[in-house]
């Protein structure tokens, strides 16, 4: 899907997902370093995962029954640093996206476990996030056996790169995920054909959905700039009783106009001219670090969505802790 059909027909997704575009365009270009292709390229797949499926209350980043979002692509840190800004996590003020890469700022180069809320575990060392995630949903699978759904029934969703899934740890870490039938392990991978040299043909010629089919997991594949694609994959994707894996065909770089679908956009800022012709294709009128205030409460309606499921949850933990599970032989 191109720009001007996503500003047509699905202009508050693509007011969402914008935001996050150029917040990583400005903090990159102000650190002079850093990874703009990925946030841009995968804006659309985060940005309806975060308004439609993920399980999360911003205010609460530490409630054991979330969702877990693990950015596998560690490189594409503004996407997430974006993403908790915008939904209104208490530690990722506008300061630390304007400190990106900056000595004794939380917003690292690669997320940190620790470090930032929201961060679930360290990225960077391409293929560690989606090997920790194997890992994360099978704990889920584990505590859900013990404990039950009413307390433990929580997705794990993966952004990955072409880069995770050459490495060797994806590996054994797919097919441990298959054999063990993880259903609630969801893997989103950036399907953007390049990588830091060029095109992945230059280093790999692996059939990734047949890789994945062949270790057991459900496979999709749809366009990563639709936003109705998307969200019915990620549907089918949450009903499967298999990992899935939705290989999301994306731009990177998406809608700047002279580095969109090259290396160029992989690892550098775009550059001040760059800039104003990328602001200027996705008719972004804003100056740097702007976000209007209706976009951004739009994104705190998100961040705040999950509260009232919270509660729900509390309210099931508490009776459960006086009956059940206490007294049981855990
Ligand atoms: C284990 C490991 N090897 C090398 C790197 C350096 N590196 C960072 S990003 C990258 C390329 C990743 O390509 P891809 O996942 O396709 O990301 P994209 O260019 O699409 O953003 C490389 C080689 C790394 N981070 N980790
Ligand atoms: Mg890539």
């Amino acid at each position: 899907m191109d720009i001007a059909t996503l500003r047509a027909e699905h202009a508050d997704h693509w007011k969402k997902a914008t935001a996050i575009r150029v917040l990583a365009i400005d903090a990159i270009q102000a650190a002079n370093s850093g990874h703009p292709g990925l946030p841009m390229g995968m804006a659309d797949v985060a940005t309806v995962l975060f308004e439609k499926h993920l399980k999360f209350d911003a205010s609460n980043p530490d409630w054991s029954d979330r969702d877990r979002f693990i950015l596998s692509a560690g490189h594409g840190s503004m996407l997430i640093y974006a993403l908790l800004h915008l939904t209104g996590y208490s530690d990722m003020t506008l300061e630390q996206i304007k400190n990106f890469r900056q000595w004794g700022a939380i917003t690292a180069g690669h997320p940190e476990y620790g470090h930032v809320q929201g961060v679930e575990t360290t990225t960077g060392p391409l293929g560690q996030g989606i090997a920790n995630a194997v890992g994360f949903a099978l704990a889920e699978e584990s505590l859900r056996a013990r404990f039950g759904k009413k307390v433990v029934d929580h997705n794990t969703y993966v952004i990955a790169g072409d880069g995770c899934l050459m490495e060797g740890i994806s590996h054994e870490a797919i097919g441990l995920a298959g054999m063990q039938k993880l259903g609630k392990l969801i893997v989103l991978w950036d399907d953007n054909n390049l990588s830091i040299d060029g095109e992945i043909s230059l280093s790999d010629i692996t059939n990734q959905q047949l890789r994945f089919k062949a270790a057991g997991w459900h496979v999709q594949a749809v366009d990563g700039h639709d936003p109705v694609a998307i969200d019915l994959a990620i549907q089918a994707a949450k009903k499967a009783n298999k990992p899935s894996m939705i290989a999301c065909k994306t731009h990177i770089g998406f809608g700047s106009p002279n580095k969109q679908d090259t290396s160029g956009a992989h690892g550098a800022p775009l550059g001040a001219d760059e800039i104003k012709a990328t602001r200027a294709a996705y008719g972004w009128e804003h100056g740097a670090f702007e976000i209007p205030a209706d976009i951004k409460s739009a994104w705190e309606d998100i961040g705040s969505r999950g509260g009232a499921d919270r509660a729900e949850w509390q309210t099931r933990f508490d009776t459960l802790s006086l009956g059940g599970a206490r007294n049981s032989t855990v």
